[in-house]
């Protein structure tokens, strides 16, 4: 078979290209919570008002996928919208995506490859909605999300509403340390539970100032320390569901799970459309809700990561 590696895979948009160029504030944005996260068509409409969001804020969206084997940076309308209706794209995690560019396949980033492929791109915030952990089963079944180590060798800032609620917090929280991650929480001392406000863990760092959290990671490179910083944006108390009302929910989705052997890349997606059927559309209204939240804060993140580098650069 004749075969030759493409020379470069990173197609940047050209809005991105010129954003990154003139210190435009850039927020980087996952594609797997549209095609693998939320149900068509609710996530095409989070998707445009997640970038309509970051662009109100006066920062510039780069929607991340992988289309014919290039890694998009900015995917446009068109792009985002075969995400969101295709029921068969791929999810790939870091493992894949080498596979997925040398054979020119397309599919959705998760928080790990986004991480990857925007540091490619040297944009250093990304908003998401839940970032991945400890799964529950991890004690019959060691399954860690890639995300969890990607941004421990990732030098970039991650904002969710903490870790995902079908996940082990407590577990994920404690490999995060264990690898070096600053965890932060905003505007409160207590670590969110992504569709709930409150998870009974007191957060490892709180700091209710976007620039002391900026200034964070610009610490955490003078320091040499690779790796990033995720910071959990607690969901509106009006938008929540609370915990005691959600568990029961989970507690049945894993137990489904587990009866239909569902395991691996499914097990997220799965528990996620199962917990949107048994909560009647309730958790993807809150997930719309606070990932449009999280943009809006990554991108004042990012505006104020650029103002302290160029106060640091003396100008
Ligand atoms: N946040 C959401 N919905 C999602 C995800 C995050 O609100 O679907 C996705 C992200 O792409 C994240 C992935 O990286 O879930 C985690 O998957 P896994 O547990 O297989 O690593
Ligand atoms: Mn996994």
């Amino acid at each position: 078979m004749n075969f030759e590696l493409k020379q470069n895979a990173l197609l940047i948009a050209d809005e991105v290209t010129s954003a990154l160029a003139s210190g435009v504030p850039v927020v980087a944005l996952e594609s797997s919570i549209i095609a693998q996260g939320l149900p068509y068509p609710l996530n095409l409409r989070t998707a445009l008002e997640v970038e309509a969001t970051v662009r109100e804020q006066g920062a510039m969206p780069a929607t991340i996928g992988v289309i014919d084997g290039n890694i998009v940076v900015g995917m446009n309308r068109g792009q985002i919208e075969t995400f969101a209706a295709s029921t068969r794209m791929l999810k790939l995690s870091c493992a894949d995506l080498p596979a997925a560019v040398a054979c020119g396949h397309s599919g959705a980033t998760t928080v790990a490859t986004t991480l990857l492929c925007s540091r490619l791109a040297r944009i250093d915030v990304i908003a998401t909605g839940g970032m991945g952990g400890v799964h529950r089963r991890h004690f019959e079944l060691l399954d860690i999300s890639r995300d969890v180590v990607q941004l421990s060798q990732s030098s970039s800032i991650v904002v969710a509403s903490g870790i995902k609620a079908i996940l082990d917090i407590a577990n994920s929280l404690e490999i995060l340390e264990t690898l070096g991650v600053s965890v932060v929480t905003y505007g409160s001392r207590e670590f969110p539970a992504f569709w709930s406000t409150s998870s009974g863990i007191e957060s490892p760092l709180f700091l209710d100032d976007t620039r002391q959290i900026a200034a964070t990671l610009l610490a955490r490179r003078q320091l040499g320390l690779d790796g990033g910083v995720l910071v959990a944006n607690p969901i509106a108390t009006t938008d929540e569901i609370s915990r005691s009302e959600i568990e029961p929910w989970i507690e049945s989705a894993l137990a489904e799970a587990r009866k239909e052997g569902v395991g691996g890349k499914q097990i997220t997606p799965f528990l996620l459309a199962r917990l949107y059927q048994l909560s009647e559309g309730r958790t993807v209204d809150a997930n719309r809700k606070l990932v449009v939240a999280n943009a809006a804060l990554a991108a004042r993140i990012a505006n104020d990561l650029d103002d302290c580098r160029y106060k640091a650069a003396g100008r």
